[in-house]
């Protein structure tokens, strides 16, 4: 019989249509109703997943009984309860690396952008508003040569640290679970206590897993230790940071700007960060162009087929169930 695989979010289009040329393949549509409800009635027959972007938990995949793997069109996975996976002894697969360098080149321009004010700027010059040379009111921060503290040195806090190292000159502080002691040596990277990365930093930057000890990380008393000058990047997970203590923080201005691709609540429809000039937000598009979201979906592919196969996915997030 033909396996059926139910599409949880938009994947690459040729992706899918090889998926169809394969299995019978469901898409769920937020048009067609409740999505939850869509995925609970889906997977109640399915053999794969894959998608991204959804919460998949014990509520709606409790009739998933043929269930054999979701593949994530992601590298991260905080999406997934994966303590009900691995008690259903359901496969998780991830898409590791290929969106490393672009998500690098994210936090920068987030980075560059919250420094320099960019959109602000933007905004201004487009209504109109310049009408002589700029003064201190249009005025941003430097960047080259300054410290940035990296919070998170994995593939991607590394590749962070890279470009901010040979590109632009920065004294590079991380700070992580356990020292990286080869990947600091390439970027003459300091390993710091968090307050003290939090202290010294011009910009702080972060980019570490959403886990329990991560969970609120950066709350109203880490950004109280921040310097006044200092701007703030998250491209890992909105959780990380305490989107109220940042807001205030950000509007009595005892940080100089933020910048956000990541929020607590996803999609963010309405925030007082809207109403904000020194903040940066981006609709959480780390990964998002057109190439390294090809390569993610290949991967997941990969991976998805793999499985069903019978095959170790080569990415694969729980490979012994406990
Ligand atoms: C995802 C991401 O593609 O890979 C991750 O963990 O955060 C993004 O690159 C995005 O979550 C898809 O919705």
């Amino acid at each position: 019989m033909q396996k059926k695989v139910v599409v949880f979010s938009q994947i690459d289009s040729e992706i899918l249509q090889r998926l169809e040329q394969q299995f019978k393949v469901v898409n769920i549509n937020p048009k067609l109703g409740d999505v939850n409800q869509q995925i609970l009635e889906h997977s109640a027959d399915a053999d794969a997943m894959i998608g991204a972007g959804r919460l998949l938990n014990s509520k709606n995949l409790a009739y998933a009984k043929k269930l054999k793997v979701i593949s994530s069109v992601s590298v991260g996975y905080d999406n997934y309860d994966l303590s009900y996976l691995n008690q259903q002894k359901i496969w998780l697969t991830h898409t590791p690396h290929v969106l490393t360098e672009t998500t690098a080149d994210l936090a920068f321009s987030l980075l560059m952008s919250a420094a320099r004010r960019i959109p602000e700027l933007d905004q201004w010059t487009k209504q109109g508003q310049w009408s002589r040379t700029v003064g201190p009111s249009q005025f941003g921060m430097d960047i080259f040569g300054k410290t940035i503290g990296i919070i998170g040195l994995g593939h991607i806090g590394a590749a962070i640290a890279r470009r901010a190292f040979h590109g632009f000159n920065m004294n590079v502080l991380y700070h992580n679970r356990r020292e990286k002691i080869e990947v600091a040596e390439a970027f003459s990277a300091q390993f710091c206590a968090l307050d003290d990365l939090l202290k010294k930093s011009d910009f702080v930057v972060v980019a570490v897993d959403l886990n329990a000890a991560s969970q609120a990380l950066i709350g109203e008393r880490e950004l109280a230790l921040m310097q006044a000058n200092a701007v703030l990047v998250n491209i890992s997970r909105g959780a990380v940071v305490d989107e109220k203590a940042l807001i205030q923080a950000l509007k009595d201005k005892q940080i100089f700007a933020a910048g956000l691709d990541v929020y607590e609540k996803e999609p963010l429809h309405s925030s007082e960060l809207f109403q904000l000039n020194n903040v940066v937000t981006l609709p959480h598009v780390g990964s998002a162009t057109h190439a390294t979201r090809k390569r993610m979906a290949e991967l997941a592919y990969q991976n998805l087929i793999d499985a069903l196969s019978d095959k170790q996915p080569r990415y694969l997030v729980n490979p012994v169930f406990e």
